[in-house]
């Protein structure tokens, strides 16, 4: 049986290019991992999400845990058979989204009770639980069960947060077992400070993971403040196994972040914005509903293979953007998926070329023109 493994197949500074390989298929990395919350990935057929590019989707364990339930999804032949992706699937833990979701959370030493945001029912997540969830969803990458802290906080509660996650790590890990063919990730947390992340990064690789994740940014600091702490967090990883940023990013984070080491991440933006009319292009951001577009024939990125941009005008676009239509959201999030898959094969092909630092020259100026 193919087991799980990474192999790194170039480097260009910090910058790395490789495969994950699973039982359910390759990973080229750095990956961009869409993100498919309810089970889908919103306004795309999964054989759709498939032409993007992307070689894995994330799932979240809060999300289907409340609705339709991991029981379900189990009994249903599990969540790759239910949503009709055989690809990998990572889900993350459920700690994050109870904290940025649920109503009345309470957080102890086992884990942290909470009311459902769809209805109200009370539920609890602990590690184990978290791990049993996602094994009965099927996940190929199952995340630990972290807490991660709102910032700005101050250095106690960072420190003790992250203490509590280190333990959760350790309790997720005995829970997980041995799963051949299957993947658990450890997640660093500490904040802003560099010995904290240390500290972390430690304890992890004392217990054990197949995967790295970074947790704790994106949550309020602003991209100077998160690449600061890029700047060392990678490095307090191993080299040989994957090292994935959660819940990141804007196009311009993304570069930043490959640059500094990191392989895999995932982020709500380009399906998001797509369905509140905003598409991603070289030249920056475009807003589909300004009124500049009405009357506009031209594609909305004459480089771009997606068929918003291969069959369509700006101008039909910003119709069905201004008319609600449902084929707006599908063209818009399949024009921004494109182009974040584009975005990162071009910077695995530029790494592996050892011309990374070039590329990142022109993707900045092509920004710098903006639209036309
Ligand atoms: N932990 C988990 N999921 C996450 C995060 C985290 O720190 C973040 C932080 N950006 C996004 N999603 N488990
Ligand atoms: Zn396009």
């Amino acid at each position: 049986m193919q087991r799980f493994s990474f192999a790194r197949t170039a480097t260009d500074g910090k910058a790395r290019t490789g495969v994950i390989s699973t039982p359910r298929g390759d990973i080229r990395t750095p990956a961009f991992m869409p993100v498919g919350t309810a089970a889908t990935v919103k306004a795309m057929m999964p054989a759709s999400v498939r032409e993007t590019g992307a070689d894995i989707l994330l799932g979240n364990t809060y999300h289907l845990m409340l609705r339709p339930t991991a029981e379900r999804i189990d009994r249903l032949g599990g969540l790759h058979k239910f949503m009709n992706w055989e690809r990998p699937i990572l889900t993350d833990s459920g700690g994050f989204q109870v904290m940025s979701l649920a109503a009345l959370r309470k957080l102890t030493e086992r884990g942290v009770t909470f009311k459902s945001h769809i209805d109200g029912s009370k539920h609890e997540i602990t590690p184990e639980r978290s791990m049993e969830i996602q094994k009965l969803l099927g996940s190929d990458i199952v995340m630990c069960f972290d807490e991660c802290p709102a910032l700005p906080a101050d250095r106690k509660t960072i420190s003790d947060s992250m203490q509590l996650s280190m333990r959760w790590a350790a309790r997720s890990r005995d829970a997980f077992g041995d799963r051949p063919g299957y993947a658990l990730f450890g997640i660093q947390q500490g904040g802003l400070e560099e010995d904290l992340r240390a500290q972390s990064a430690a304890a992890l690789q004392d217990i054990g993971f197949d995967g790295y994740a970074v947790g704790g940014l994106a949550v309020g600091e602003g991209q100077a403040a998160m690449f600061r702490v890029l700047d060392f967090a990678p490095d307090q990883l191993p080299q040989d196994k994957p090292r994935y940023l959660m819940g990141v990013g804007k196009p311009d984070d993304i570069v930043g972040a490959v640059a500094r080491g990191i392989d895999m991440m995932d982020c709500v933006l380009p399906s998001r914005s797509g369905r509140t009319g905003q598409a991603f292009t070289r030249h920056g951001v475009v807003n589909i509903k300004n009124a500049r577009h009405a009357d506009d024939p031209r594609p909305l990125d004459a480089a771009c293979r997606c068929p918003a941009c291969r069959d369509y005008s700006r101008a039909y676009l910003h119709h069905v953007f201004r008319s609600q239509e449902i084929i707006s959201s599908m063209l818009m999030t399949w024009h921004n998926l494109t182009y974040y898959q584009d975005l990162m094969s071009a910077m695995r092909a530029a790494i592996a070329q050892g011309t990374f630092a070039d590329w990142q020259d022109a993707f900045h100026a092509a920004r710098e023109e903006g639209d036309i």
